[in-house]
């Protein structure tokens, strides 16, 4: 059996990340446009990596834990991995860690993950870290006198090209059962995976509420994902 799960804020949101339609577009008091897209940061870098630094402090605080719905995904997850004919695959549009924290081994953070800075120059990516900066030498060896060029937050910002396209359209094409768990389904590409799926694949929608995306499946469940996705998956 072929899995191919998507998650976006809405599973996150009982680990006390709030959804960005919860932040009504707005984060820490920014609008997106001001802050989520390359020609803000060309514009004010430094904002931008102080709304990211923000979101990363907010992510690190000791209460933000995984969730029932993260657990189940990753125990799900390796009860698959049991199994040679079976194919498990977990995209992810969250920048947040809480799916690895979880226990996720194979996810594919679509929209790039919050931890990680990346050099403008080489697009290498970093651990983050508090004192991370523009003038920081070489992240991984303040030794190294070859300093890393300007760095950014290693997130797909409005207009980028998300990560892994080839990959989710290849598992989203072979899928027998394609789940997709607290998504508002209002940003694309992600949003047109579910039409990316075979005739044949399950698809099956877990949210609080009806989306654009709901007529594209065969099953909507309607509930809280910590209450709903282990049951699902059982
Ligand atoms: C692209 C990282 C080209 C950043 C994000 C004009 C100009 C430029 C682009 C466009 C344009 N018009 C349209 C576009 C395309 C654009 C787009 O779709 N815009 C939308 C707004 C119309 N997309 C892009 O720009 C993408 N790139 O198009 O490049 C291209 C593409 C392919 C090939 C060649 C070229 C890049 C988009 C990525 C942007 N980055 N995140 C950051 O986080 O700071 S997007 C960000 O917002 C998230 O990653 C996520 O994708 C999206 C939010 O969506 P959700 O995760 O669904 O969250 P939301 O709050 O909306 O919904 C939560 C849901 O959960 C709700 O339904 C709620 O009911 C439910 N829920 C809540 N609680 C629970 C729950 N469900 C269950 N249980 C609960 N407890």
């Amino acid at each position: 059996m072929n899995v191919l799960i998507l998650t976006g804020a809405g599973i996150s949101a009982e680990s006390g990340i709030p959804t960005f339609r919860d932040a009504n577009g707005l984060w820490e008091g920014y609008a997106f446009e001001e802050v989520a897209t390359p020609a803000a940061f060309a514009r004010n870098p430094a904002l931008v990596q102080e709304f990211y630094n923000q979101r990363r402090r907010a992510l690190l605080r000791p209460e933000i834990q995984p969730n029932a719905a993260h657990v189940a995904l990753a125990e799900f997850e390796k009860r698959l991995s049991d199994s040679e004919d079976d194919e498990f695959l977990l995209v992810t549009q969250n920048i947040d860690d809480l799916h690895e924290r979880a226990g996720s081994d194979n996810v594919l953070h679509m929209h790039g993950e919050l931890l990680k800075a990346q050099c403008l120059e080489t697009l290498e990516c970093y651990p983050w870290r508090e004192d991370l900066d523009e003038t920081t030498p070489h992240p991984d060896d303040p030794d190294d006198e070859t300093r890393c060029g300007m760095l950014r937050p290693h997130v797909v910002w409005f207009g980028e090209i998300p990560i892994g396209l080839d990959r989710i359209e290849k598992a989203a094409t072979r899928a027998n059962v394609f789940i997709a768990i607290g998504t508002s389904g209002l940003v694309y590409p992600a949003a047109g995976i579910v039409s990316m799926t075979p005739p044949s694949c399950r698809r099956i929608e877990i949210n609080m509420d009806d989306t654009p995306a709901s007529p594209s499946f065969d099953e909507t469940i309607r509930g809280r994902a910590s209450e709903t996705v282990g049951r699902v998956l059982a």
